[in-house]
């Protein structure tokens, strides 16, 4: 039986002739899962987020933390910080247009066997549970409510618990989703440090290698964790490999692994 391969790309963070080269490398016909952030840092975020939208059904597309930014800029909820370079969607013709797609984007995505995120799950949470909760947050961004609901998820609290309702529910899960990176020994998550695992003081652990973490038979398949680079482990791949420091734009073929890299940054 042949197997049905999706293509994942990294953190682009609006560097488009990085990854213009990256897709020229790519089959034309390849089935795209992009693990968010393709925009702010970089100078084109506009760019890549039109290369993307031409993509059309052949991308796939995970929200990350700069892309709710956006969204919460956008929404008049939230203010440009003063290295955001977003402007440039925001001033477009078609912002609408990609505004309202952004909107649609979902934080978790299952596919290929594989569990596609921005940043990291829950230990205790299972796929079904991930996919959940990130549809929780799909919907209130999908809602008419949408900009009300932006301003109310950004905040680094509280933990995640299941029995969390309205908006701090919504921002424990969007944290999870969206800025994971080291856990402390009971769980709750640390959310200063993003060096990487191997510089980390002893009490952190990052959060794929929890103990006991209930998805730890699946594949799952992240970027945001620039510092962590390229990792491919047993049902783990981190696809960050620090494009927009200078180093390289990365694609994985999954489940039929294989590796493509440009190089980073330039202008
Ligand atoms: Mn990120």
């Amino acid at each position: 039986m042949q197997s049905h391969n999706v293509y994942a790309i990294g953190d682009v963070h609006g560097f488009a002739k990085n990854l213009k080269e990256l897709l020229k490398l790519l089959p034309q016909n390849a089935e795209l899962v992009f693990l968010g952030d393709a925009i702010n840092r970089g100078p084109d975020s506009l760019e890549c987020l039109r290369i993307i939208y031409d993509l059309g059904k052949r991308a796939t597309y995970v929200l990350g933390n700069h892309d709710l930014h956006f969204l919460a800029v956008a929404a008049g909820v939230r203010p440009l910080a003063k290295k955001d370079t977003l402007s440039g969607i925001l001033e477009a013709k078609d912002a609408d247009k990609i505004i309202s797609w952004l909107r649609k984007q979902s934080l978790a995505v299952f596919k290929a066997n594989t569990l596609f995120i921005h940043a990291g799950v829950h230990p205790s949470w299972t796929i079904e549970e991930t996919l959940q909760y990130a549809n929780e947050v799909h919907s209130a961004i999908q809602s008419k409510e949408w900009k009300a609901n932006l301003a109310g998820i950004f905040g680094n609290t509280p933990a995640w618990s299941e029995s969390l309702t309205g908006f701090d529910r919504l921002r424990a899960i969007v944290n999870v989703l969206t800025r994971s990176r080291f856990l402390y020994s009971d769980g709750s998550a640390e959310i200063k440090s993003s060096c990487a695992p191997y510089e980390a003081p002893a009490d952190l652990i990052p959060w794929f290698d929890f103990p006991g973490r209930k998805t730890a038979n699946s594949r799952i398949v992240c970027g945001h964790w620039s510092t962590c680079g390229l990792t491919i482990r047993h049902n783990l791949i981190t696809l960050d490999s620090g494009c927009c420091w200078g180093r390289e734009l990365t694609a994985v073929r999954i489940p039929q692994l294989r590796v493509w890299q440009v190089s980073g940054k330039k202008d």
